[in-house]
């Protein structure tokens, strides 16, 4: 498989910093994606979004398969070309997220079928009709395999049995997809909190071969602590030479400990969607704008940035603008939390070539509390 070249630049303890270079451009490493979900990262023009620094977006094939369908956008040009962004985009693979939202589902060897939460109307996904979705009707850069993510506490052997069918999907996601020169395939792990079954499942996506491997099935409940106890050795299980990609993750403290274990790729609505309902992340944690203690104060949200949303509003106008729930609230606070997250990797990177990485996670949580 020729997959995009993924170079480390740098090691300090498990943390890697470097570049995966695809065919629309080198995202550096570790990366926070922007969520696309809908086609478009929420209240944000990509011009906005390019503007902080994201390397890449994440798109939704479950979204954007019910609509405006995936045969709309493959007719339109592909998912590039209908939202205007030109650097890589990775798709997620529906599974996911037809557990989370869609009214009713099954799962069965073949596929899974749900019903719409638009609509109502009744779908299939299999393996084979993700890869097509991704690979050749939306156009994505980096398509991931279809799995089975189970819900949080799982007993053993549910966790088994997703782990079993994630793997059979992932070996015919590859059939699929084939050898392809300008996209890559990633597997996802599973395992829920159980050891063997992350080995297991790591050692069959291996097996089938991927560009990349995604560590799924984690913030799904199980709390910062679990989550953390998993990456102290889930990364390790994957081939250190491929990207490592830990799906819908997360908060700041979060993305921290991540990189601090090996992780190299996030992605997560958090910065978007608490943007939407007035929350500003910052150096010092989350603040919610709508607290009566702004309504006066002129400082901006980080003097330091070079983020319009970030450097040149008032604590006290965007405070006004949650208040009086107007739209430029929230596109404002979507800037700046997407902009407060590319800086946050940027110093990752930066600390991880300089070899003070450990320093900057102690000064990090020093600051930014536990939230
Ligand atoms: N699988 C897929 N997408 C995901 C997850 C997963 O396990 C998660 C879990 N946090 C988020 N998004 N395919």
């Amino acid at each position: 498989m020729a997959a995009f070249p993924f170079q480390i630049k740098a090691t300090d303890g498990a943390a890697r910093t470097g570049a995966l270079t695809t065919s629309r451009g080198e995202i550096r490493t570790p990366a926070f994606m922007p969520v696309g979900t809908a086609a478009t990262v929420k209240a944000l023009t990509v011009d906005q979004v390019r503007s902080t620094g994201a390397d890449i977006i994440l798109g939704n094939t479950y979204h954007l398969m019910l609509r405006p369908t995936a045969e709309r956008i493959h007719r339109l040009g592909g998912l590039h070309r209908f939202m205007r962004w030109d650097g890589p985009i990775l798709t997620d693979s529906g599974g996911f997220q037809v557990m989370s939202l869609s009214k009713i589902s099954k799962v069965t060897e073949e596929a899974v079928t749900f019903q719409s939460h638009i609509d109502g109307s009744k779908h299939k996904l299999s393996p084979e009709r993700s890869i097509e979705i991704q690979a050749d009707l939306l156009g994505s850069d980096i398509v991931m395999q279809l799995d089975e993510c189970v819900s949080w506490p799982a007993e053993h052997s549910r966790a088994a049995k997703a782990v079993g069918l994630s793997a059979r999907w992932g070996a015919r996601c590859k059939a699929a997809f084939g050898e392809r020169e300008t996209q890559a395939l990633f597997g996802i792990q599973q395992g829920s909190t159980f050891a063997d079954l992350r080995r297991e499942s790591s050692e069959r996506l291996v097996e089938i071969g991927f560009d990349g491997y995604a560590l799924g099935g984690l913030a799904v409940g199980e709390g910062h602590e679990a989550m953390c106890e998993v990456l102290d050795y889930a990364p390790g299980l994957l081939p250190a030479d491929r990207p490592r990609y830990l799906m819908g993750v997360g908060k700041p403290v979060d993305l921290v400990e991540a990189v601090a274990r090996g992780v190299d790729m996030f992605d997560c609505v958090l910065p978007t969607r608490s943007g939407r309902h007035g929350q500003a992340w910052t150096w010092e944690g989350p603040i919610t704008l709508k607290n009566a203690r702004f309504a006066e104060d002129y400082t901006p949200l980080d003097p330091g940035s070079d983020c319009p949303a970030s450097r040149d509003y008032s604590k006290a106008y965007l405070h006004h603008l949650v208040k009086a729930e107007e739209i430029l609230g929230q596109v404002l606070l979507s800037w700046h939390n997407i902009a407060f997250f590319q800086a946050l990797m940027a110093a990752m990177r930066a600390a991880i070539t300089e070899g003070r990485f450990e320093a900057f996670r102690k000064a990090f949580h020093e600051r930014h509390g536990t939230a």
